[in-house]
């Protein structure tokens, strides 16, 4: 029954790990055309279904065992919920009449994922089973989507019952609004021909909306400067000639100076979230806000809006793009001369201080790495990256021509993730280049996923930006703590030939620039998995840096003075 809902709700796999409450399940998967990807740890099956998710926009499946099984799922639940990722997590629970007890690899499953799902449901009768799945399915998928769990006790996965369709869904508690109030879209579109220095900042929800046609169209009706935070890159293709890169503490010089002095600031599908807005009452002063988000609970959590509209942003920005072209024609020239020169401002920002790699003959620069990566991407290859340094250098320098090709952890910054989640997206797009850009670090926490990718002989490209630290912290512990580098040094790493080669594929590690490129490109090449170790410069750091607590448009742009470390 169980399976029926699951094919009913369109699934073609599982990323899971069996135990003792899900046996029944396994036992019914066997025979079953639903594939089950046997990952090596659950925290993995969560961020594999994540990339799944977020590779294709379709709800990713993942399932565990009770207990220790269950609790391994919680990282993975929690970043789906900072990120609005639409997964639904199968868990095992003993057996009803046993709850409570304290019975062999029982945990309060239910308790313990309520705050880190959007909702959760604990089923101890069969009868209830097909409706909580398909329940699970909407609330994940509907609104801001978000992690479900669905808790099973053991006698229920026992039960055996015919599946009876379950034709309707009615959760009087849950409302989406999705249209936006016609009179605040008209208002926006007023508000967007009377600004003088307007910018659009655009995020996760143009991703999760599927709108990015529509704010295309917006950037080009209203010729705004645009920037696409961490979650939203790809929202606006890279390549367009108004995105002004990515805002916030690891932001461009351009996209940060032009948040502080615009006048309007219009908000698609974001949350303000701090690594964006630094210091708040120094963030975007002169700015009125349009907020636009499907999430009431978002409108003014942060930042009070001048103007609030809830709704999809997909479906509000197909009403507000007819608005604004309506308007055009009476509006568009009564500001032009301010916008002009608007552009002229934020232009001279780009050039002042562009987002340009760095490159040495001696050593390889992690920026150097992360551009050669963006050219044989060409924009069009899925990027999935781990925590830390080497992620912020890829959201600065590779570009993204479409939504759906840049994915990591944003909200939660879990490291482990990038592995296991290039594992999900290259199940859902099999077609597609997969670079998997991770640091040594949190390579480290996923190792096991190597297993999974070797198994199923995904093609997976990954390379590690090996700097020998934790790259991030250490970074911090340079520029706030004085140098004084406290557990940051990884200074025992596997031979990645060796390594790949334990697991029947190709590796190998570089550190000369010269090398770059052809390695890239025999990785490329390469039928199968790769892994590729690349050493680069040890001290480099991430800028522009807006210091914590900071107000954006002080950003930190080089490094303040010579660092020596002994
Ligand atoms: C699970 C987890 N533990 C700790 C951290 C804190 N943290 C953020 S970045 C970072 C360093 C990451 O180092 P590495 O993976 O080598 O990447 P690099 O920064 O060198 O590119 C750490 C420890 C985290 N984000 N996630």
């Amino acid at each position: 029954m169980l399976l029926e809902c699951l094919v009913r709700e369109g699934v073609d796999c599982i990323f899971g790990y069996p135990g003792g409450v899900t046996l029944p399940f396994y036992d019914a998967l066997y025979d079953h055309h639903i594939k089950h990807i046997l990952v090596r740890h659950e925290q993995n099956a969560a961020f594999a279904a994540q990339g799944y998710a977020r590779a294709t926009g379709r709800t990713g499946v993942c399932c565990a065992t009770s207990g220790p099984g269950a609790t391994n799922l919680i990282t993975g639940l929690v970043d789906a919920m900072m990120d609005s990722i639409p997964i639904v997590a199968l868990t095992g629970q003993v057996t009803s009449k046993l709850i409570g007890s304290d019975a062999f690899q029982e945990a309060d499953t239910f308790g313990i994922t309520r705050p880190c799902t959007k909702h959760n449901f604990l089923i101890k009768n069969l009868a209830d089973l097909p409706q909580a799945i398909h329940e699970a399915f909407h609330i994940a998928s509907t609104g801001r989507p978000g992690p479900v769990l669905v808790d099973i006790t053991k006698d229920v996965f026992q039960g055996q019952a015919h599946y009876s369709p379950v034709n309707s869904i009615h959760l009087p508690g849950y409302k989406v609004f999705t249209e936006g109030h016609a009179g605040q879209i008209r208002r926006a579109a007023q508000m967007m021909w009377e600004a003088e220095r307007p910018m659009i900042y655009a995020g996760g929800g143009i991703i999760a909306a599927g709108a990015s046609e529509e704010l295309t169209s917006l950037v080009e009706t209203l010729d705004a400067p645009t920037v696409c935070t961490l979650m939203g890159l790809g929202g606006l293709s890279s390549s367009h000639p108004n995105f002004i890169s990515m805002p916030g503490m690891h932001g461009s010089y351009a996209a940060n100076m032009a948040m502080t002095h615009t006048d309007l600031l219009i908000a698609l599908g974001v949350r303000f979230d701090d690594r964006v807005t630094g210091r708040l009452n120094a963030f975007a002063p002169h700015a009125k806000v349009i907020h636009v988000d499907i999430d009431p609970a978002e409108i003014g959590k942060i930042r009070n809006p001048e103007l609030p509209i809830v709704g999809d942003v997909k479906r509000v920005l197909g009403k507000l793009n007819a608005q604004v072209n309506e308007l055009k024609e009476s509006s568009a020239a009564k500001n032009a001369e301010p916008r002009k020169k608007w552009w002229a401002q934020v232009n001279a920002w780009r050039d002042e201080n562009p987002m340009k790699p760095s490159f040495s003959d001696k050593e390889i620069k992690p920026q150097h790495l992360i551009s050669e990566i963006d050219r044989l991407s060409g924009g069009e290859a899925i990027v999935t990256s781990d925590v830390g340094q080497h992620q912020m250098w890829s959201a600065q320098f590779i570009r993204f021509n479409h939504p759906r090709l840049w994915i990591n952890s944003g909200g939660l910054g879990s490291m482990g993730f990038g592995l296991p989640a290039a594992v999900g997206a290259q199940f859902a797009r099999p077609d597609k280049l997969v670079f998997s850009i991770v640091g040594d670090g949190g390579f480290q926490m996923s190792i096991p996923e190597l297993a999974t990718i070797a198994k199923h002989a995904l093609p997976v490209k990954i390379v590690v930006l090996n700097n020998g630290y934790l790259g991030m912290v250490r970074q911090w512990q340079e520029l706030f703590y004085n140098n004084r580098l406290s557990s940051v040094e990884l200074d025992v790493f596997p031979d990645a030939e060796k390594l790949a080669a334990a697991y029947g594929f190709k590796g190998r590690t570089i550190d000369k620039p010269s090398e770059l490129a052809a390695a890239l490109e025999e990785a490329v090449r390469e039928p199968g998995p790769y892994l590729l170790n690349v050493k680069v410069t040890p001290f480099e750091n991430v800028y522009p840096m807006v210091p914590a607590g900071g107000a954006i448009n002080e950003m930190v742009l080089a490094n303040p003075q010579p660092v020596s470390v002994d």
